[in-house]
């Protein structure tokens, strides 16, 4: 069953190779208290994070940067 939501945001993410970097980015994400779930997708570079309540763009950048991974753009969508 899915969690409320209460906003999506689009994240352009640099740097995975493979299915444990996607693994990592979403598990970075998915540890944030607001997140409510993150559709990591390797060929576009893409993360699709599910929020119940809304959370700063730069939680969400450092919690990917501290991840290993680099952050180019966050927008709602
Ligand atoms: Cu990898």
């Amino acid at each position: 069953m899915e969690g409320e939501s209460i906003m999506k945001k689009l994240m352009l993410i640099e740097g995975m190779s493979c299915g444990h970097c996607v693994n990592h980015v979403k598990n970075a994400l998915e540890d944030i208290a607001q997140v409510s779930s993150a559709v990591v997708d390797l060929e576009s570079k893409n993360a699709v994070v599910d929020l119940k309540e809304d959370v700063d763009d730069d939680i969400l950048k450092e919690a990917v940067e501290e991840a290993g991974y680099d952050v180019k753009e966050i927008k709602k969508i």
